[in-house]
């Protein structure tokens, strides 16, 4: 099999694993040749009264999810969106999400993940990349208008035609109108398992952001493991708190682990201690998923005592790193089991396992999910590192993608030459296989769970006729963990704010707006010449203790 190409774009759209391989995972039963929504009409067929999605005050069964989802892709197969075609989906968390998720999935149409953060930048940046005919977006979310800037996005990138939004909006089809619209009819579901379903967000450490095409057969397989591994089964009532489109909430177990297993999933859509205990409270809520940000908000939450909270049962938290000392915290005051969750988008998942011992649960981030989740530690020469010590990890296996979508030049350094992904990320494994991560290699900003390239930031820093030089680097953060500071060379005057202004204008997610600026004369250099971030990172010393990247080692 070859990469699949495109004419007008000689880069690969993906990249498949080779045949030893893919026959290797189908031989163990990882592949099963079921498709996503195949496997959501399965449970769908098996158990329809059951509940399945909670959104507000609207409650469907897998009767009326399975219904919906068939009523959409009718309608969007209407409109012309057909298989292969690329679809931006920028959702809130709503129950809307995941019937368009799995409508573009029996369309065999390719979801392209945005977050709700995202701008006019990255988004812009999505549809010229994967030549997007439509979006799904929102009326408005947090007071920000979303149709308003798909419609300027149609404006700029002819090849978006379509424009459907939850909530009706102008010129955009409405969502709602696409059940309508549907009749009777009944696409006829796409059903290759080795087809790539949907292109995921990568956290990125490049000028642009990758995608990661992410096939049918890997992801259920994760899916399916990540239920097994954390003990979803039908009573599991998981609470999407984490933005829909994140592969933590996701897959790891999240919704589709919840769908899988046939259990129901509860939409959050605002992520505060004091509506998610509400919430918990309220649907009996048994597991869910946070970024160690949220895990401190909880805990610091006053609200926390006033909810019952005696339904949950699995608390994850994954994303970044998580200190030991909160972890014991949120083990001593939650009565829930609590789990580390290691994972990216690009593929490998690691879990603490729900019986290894409380101080293995809070001192490391876990295992991987398979057996052949190939696991190599190593050092800058790509040499194995001695058992036990810190080097970078490389990472290959049943779920781990061969290649960003349409980056072949990135893709080779970003893989070894026999297909190992290299993460970026700084790890030691205990002999129990449970990884550490140290630190990262990749220069990437980690702000509570939202990944900042550094790059992509430094060359929108450029293009203003002021900035002589800038280097984005990660400061210590009590809460986020780390947040991004900006150390900028001016060629005439500017102030700090105006800076962060102009990034907000280049329609950049909030999230990557530095939150300080530091005018500096010159930028410290290595030896060969390379802006000495390390340096940089050492003007904010002393860390703030929670977040000290080697307090795992202590
Ligand atoms: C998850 O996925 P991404 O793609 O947003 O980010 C992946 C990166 C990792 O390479 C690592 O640098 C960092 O996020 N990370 C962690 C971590 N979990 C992720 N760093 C320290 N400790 C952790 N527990 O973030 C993601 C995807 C699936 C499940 C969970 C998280």
């Amino acid at each position: 099999m070859n990469a699949m190409t495109t004419p007008d774009r000689p880069d690969a759209d993906f990249t498949p694993w080779p045949d030893n391989f893919v026959r290797r995972y189908r031989e163990r039963g990882h592949w099963t040749g079921t498709t996503l929504h195949g496997r959501l009409a399965e449970v769908a067929a098996a158990q329809p009264d059951r509940p399945a999605l909670v959104c507000g005050e609207r409650r469907w069964n897998y009767a009326e999810l399975d219904r919906r989802v068939r009523a959409a892709a009718a309608g969007l197969a209407r409109l012309g969106i057909a298989r292969g075609d690329r679809v931006v989906l920028q959702l809130p968390n709503i129950a809307e999400f995941h019937v368009a998720c799995f409508a573009l999935f029996r369309i065999g149409a390719l979801p392209v993940f945005a977050l709700p953060a995202h701008r006019e930048a990255e988004l812009g940046h999505f549809i010229a990349d994967t030549g997007a005919c439509a979006a799904i977006t929102v009326d408005r979310e947090a007071g920000f208008d979303h149709a308003a800037m798909m419609r300027r996005l149609r404006e700029a990138h002819p090849c978006l035609r379509e424009l459907v939004v939850v909530g009706g909006g102008g010129d955009g089809h409405d969502f709602d109108a696409l059940y309508a619209d549907s009749g009777d009819r009944d696409v006829d579901a796409h059903h290759d398992a080795t087809a790539v379903a949907f292109l995921q967000l990568s956290g990125g450490s490049t000028g642009t952001p990758k995608l990661i095409p992410r096939t049918h057969d890997d992801y259920l397989y994760s899916v399916r493991e990540s239920a097994r591994i954390c003990g979803f089964d039908t009573d599991t009532r998981y609470l999407c708190l984490l933005p829909a489109a994140h592969n933590f909430p996701m897959s790891s177990p999240g919704a589709f682990g919840t769908f899988h297993a046939g259990g129901c999933v509860v939409m959050a859509r605002h992520p505060e201690p004091a509506a998610s205990f509400a919430v918990i409270e309220r649907e009996r809520v048994t597991a869910t998923a946070l970024v160690p940000a949220l895990a401190l908000a909880w805990l610091a939450s006053a609200t926390r005592g006033r909810h019952d909270l005696s339904s949950l049962r699995l608390i994850q938290i994954g994303g970044a790193h998580l200190a030991r000392d909160v972890a014991r915290r949120m083990i001593e005051s939650f009565d829930a089991r609590l789990q580390q969750v290691f994972g990216m988008a690009e593929g490998l998942v690691n879990y603490t396992r729900l019986d290894d011992p409380p101080d293995l649960i809070a001192s490391s981030q876990g295992r991987p999910i398979s057996d052949d989740d190939e696991i190599r530690i190593v050092d800058d020469g790509d040499r194995d590192v001695p058992e036990g010590e810190v080097g970078h990890l490389l990472t290959r296996g049943p779920y781990t993608i061969r290649g960003y979508y349409r980056a072949d030049a990135h893709n080779r350094r970003a893989f070894t030459a026999d297909g190992f992904y290299r993460t970026g990320d700084r790890v030691r494994r205990l002999a129990s296989g449970h990884l550490i991560v140290e630190g990262r290699s990749k220069d990437q900003i980690n702000r509570g769970g939202d990944k900042i390239a550094a790059e992509e930031i430094e060359s929108h820093l450029l293009t203003h006729p002021a900035v002589f030089d800038a280097a984005l680097v990660a400061m210590p953060d009590r809460w986020l963990g780390e947040k991004a500071c900006a150390f900028v060379v001016l060629r005439e005057a500017l102030a700090p704010r105006e800076l962060q202004q102009y990034l907000r204008t280049r329609g950049l997610a909030a999230f990557k707006i530095p939150e300080r600026i530091e005018i500096v004369d010159t930028l410290p250099r290595t030896a060969v010449g390379k802006v000495d971030k390390r340096a940089l990172r050492a003007r904010f010393a002393p860390p703030a203790p929670i977040q000290s990247a080697t307090e795992a080692t202590a």
